[in-house]
């Protein structure tokens, strides 16, 4: 009560202080909203480059840039009540306790009625999240976009890392539940189980998304966007650039075509803002949540 009354407060109603570093047009509302925006700085199995736990934060920074008003779709995110509830503080290093504190949260969040939507962090965040969303959901699919198949069984000596992630992941839902797109590297290991295993779309983004669009209809669907399937033209801010992948228009483009579907939860994942000198990589991660939040989200009444 004694701060609504203090300056400071009247400065900020006033419009002369801008108090939230949330991403653009969120509000601090969190029980009005029905989209949660989340940092999950996850920074642990890093096998390159590190620092996309701060990849949250220069999100949000980027999305200053942007326009509310998608063009694309005609939509503004002024219509839209999602909250940015800031960033889970993780232990770094200590992963059983950071994948804890993951699934509470987002255990809540789902509790709640939320949409969540998941700014990391490595890849690896995916894995405590699709458990606890999959719980809710067990007819669940899960739409990875990324360069990297990401199927090993071990990495260094390691179950639980960014390279064995969706491996994990095919033991939760299944393999024929995930389906993959962009996938230009891999060992020859992971491309023989992933031909066998998954719905594996080596190389392409948008075409193969609406061949199985149809297919996928009436079904709860988690979307995982590594960003380093973007090229490194384009996304050069990434903890593994591979040369060779799509542009920020497929990339635009696909998150529209799954605006039919029934999307429960997404992430955006990788973005590595001490490789990201001139901040592309966070803008076009900005500007894709811009994009996922008016596909996806619900405009307010
Ligand atoms: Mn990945």
């Amino acid at each position: 009560m004694e701060l609504k009354n203090n300056k400071y407060f009247s400065h900020i109603k006033e419009g002369l202080i801008s108090k939230s570093t949330g991403f653009i047009g969120s509000t601090e509302d969190y029980s009005s909203a029905s989209l949660v925006i989340l940092g999950v700085p996850l920074d642990c199995t890093v096998s390159f480059r590190p620092g996309t736990r701060f990849g949250p934060q220069e999100i949000r920074l980027q999305s200053e840039g942007l326009e509310t008003y998608s063009p694309y779709l005609d939509r503004d995110l002024n219509d839209y009540a999602y909250c940015d509830a800031g960033n889970i503080i993780l232990p770094q290093g200590q992963l059983k306790e950071c994948f804890r504190r993951i699934q509470v949260i987002i255990n809540n969040l789902l509790e709640g009625g939320k949409f969540p939507f998941f700014l990391g962090g490595e890849h690896l965040i995916t894995l405590p999240a699709v458990e606890v969303v999959a719980r809710l959901y067990p007819d669940l699919a899960v739409l990875q976009f990324d360069a990297h198949a990401d199927l090993r069984d071990v990495y260094l000596g390691d179950k639980f890392s960014h390279a064995t992630v969706m491996r994990r992941i095919t033991e939760i839902i299944g393999g024929k539940n995930l389906f993959q797109f962009g996938i230009r590297s891999g060992t020859k290991e992971e491309f023989i189980f992933a031909q066998k295993e998954t719905n594996f779309f080596p190389f392409e983004v948008k075409e193969p998304l609406k061949k199985v669009n149809s297919f996928l209809r009436g079904r709860p669907v988690y979307i995982t966007l590594d960003i380093d399937v973007c090229d490194p033209a384009y996304a050069p801010g990434v903890g593994t650039p591979e040369p060779g992948g799509c542009t920020p228009q497929e990339l635009i483009q696909a998150l529209h075509l799954m605006g039919a579907q029934q999307v429960v939860g997404m992430d955006l994942v990788e973005i590595n803002p001490l490789s990201d000198p001139t901040a592309r990589t966070a803008a076009l991660g900005a500007k894709l949540v811009r994009e996922a939040i008016l596909s996806f989200g619900r405009p307010c009444l």
